[in-house]
């Protein structure tokens, strides 16, 4: 689809998150390697256009909800999560968004229109329609997407979740990160179909296929979406091709990927393609690009200094914010 570049202090904006995401990843893996952040985590190097651009189409105030995966930390920065509640809930500190009580897999704050983030594949799905039906029973104008990765269609939720928001017209978005990847296997040993968006057929969805490193296309595409939900027209569903740089999680490898696989990925980085483009444009010098990169290092190390100094929770709170 073709798309209008976007305003310069957009691009700036999605430019600078990027650069965070990026920053925030490769600190939370040094982290993670020095076993200050414990447990696992997935990390979406590669991956950041799509999470910024969602973003800039949320709006919380009007009652947008988002949810996400386990491989959800540049969701969350991106929809405006502070860097501070940020690790200290990868490292499992008081100060964190859930109270330490979350870690890496399951960032949450309603602020900012994220309802969680889901470690079980699938689950955020049921989750979204749910949200996007009580803002069609209370006729609230609202936008409830759900993330997932090409590893969640074949969950049976995934199929029913896209069936219910089709029957109903609900102002859901199906928004799929397709990183080739869902663990150790390739996508297309799992589906028949050589595109996730294929499958919106078979649900009278719109099936969009987006360059998912390419972060104004995303824009266009997220941007049509959200119309036709808050129009009434009803959902669509969404795949962004996109590429994970770093393993599935924690230490792996990844030495499944066929030969040059990452290099050719590299090649299409969503930091690198929105830079050139704006260096094209006279909106930004590689001086400048340097010095936002130096800035995004600087505020991430600060932050995680910070919550390294906060205290863990006290044991007897682990019976609080709980059901029963
Ligand atoms: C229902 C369920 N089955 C299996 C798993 C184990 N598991 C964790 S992540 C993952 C891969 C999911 O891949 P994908 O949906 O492509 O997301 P990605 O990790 O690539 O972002 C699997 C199978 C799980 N968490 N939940
Ligand atoms: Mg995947």
């Amino acid at each position: 689809m073709p798309f209008l570049p976007l305003p310069a202090p957009l691009r700036q904006h999605m430019l600078e998150q990027m650069l965070l995401i990026r920053a925030v990843e490769d600190q939370v893996q040094a982290l993670f390697m020095e076993n200050v952040i414990r447990g696992t985590t997935h990390l979406a190097n590669g991956q950041e256009a799509v999470a910024v651009a969602l973003a800039a189409h949320v709006n919380a105030a009007r009652g947008d909800t988002v949810t996400c995966t386990y491989r959800g930390h540049s969701h969350a920065l991106a929809l405006g999560m502070r860097l501070r509640p940020f690790f200290a809930e990868m490292m499992g500190k008081v100060g964190g968004c859930s109270k330490g009580k979350g870690g890496s897999m399951h960032l949450t704050d309603l602020s900012i229109g994220l309802i969680g983030t889901f470690a079980v594949v699938g689950a955020g799905l049921p989750i979204t329609v749910g949200a996007a039906l009580t803002a069609q029973v209370k006729h609230k104008s609202s936008v409830h997407t759900a993330l997932f990765g090409d590893g969640a269609v074949n969950i049976g939720a995934w199929h029913e979740s896209l069936n219910l928001a089709a029957v109903w017209k609900l102002p859901a978005i199906f928004l799929c990160e397709n990183n080739l990847y869902g663990e150790y296997t390739p996508y297309h040993a799992t589906a028949p179909v050589p595109n996730v968006a294929d499958r919106a057929a078979a649900y009278a969805l719109p099936g969009i296929i987006v360059d998912g490193q390419d972060v104004e296309a995303l824009h266009a595409v997220i941007g049509q979406a959200v119309e036709r939900a808050l129009s009434g027209r009803g959902a669509t569903l969404i795949e962004a091709k996109t590429y994970r740089y770093k393993g599935h999680s924690r230490t792996d490898p990844a030495a499944y990927r066929p030969a040059g696989e990452l290099e050719q990925w590299l090649e299409r980085d969503p930091i690198r393609i929105l830079s050139d483009r704006m260096i094209a444009d006279g909106q930004l010098t590689p001086q400048q690009l340097e010095s936002l990169r130096l800035e995004a290092d600087r505020s991430v190390d600060a932050a995680a200094q910070w919550a390294l100094a906060q205290p863990y929770p006290e044991p007897a709170t682990l019976y609080e914010d709980i059901w029963a």
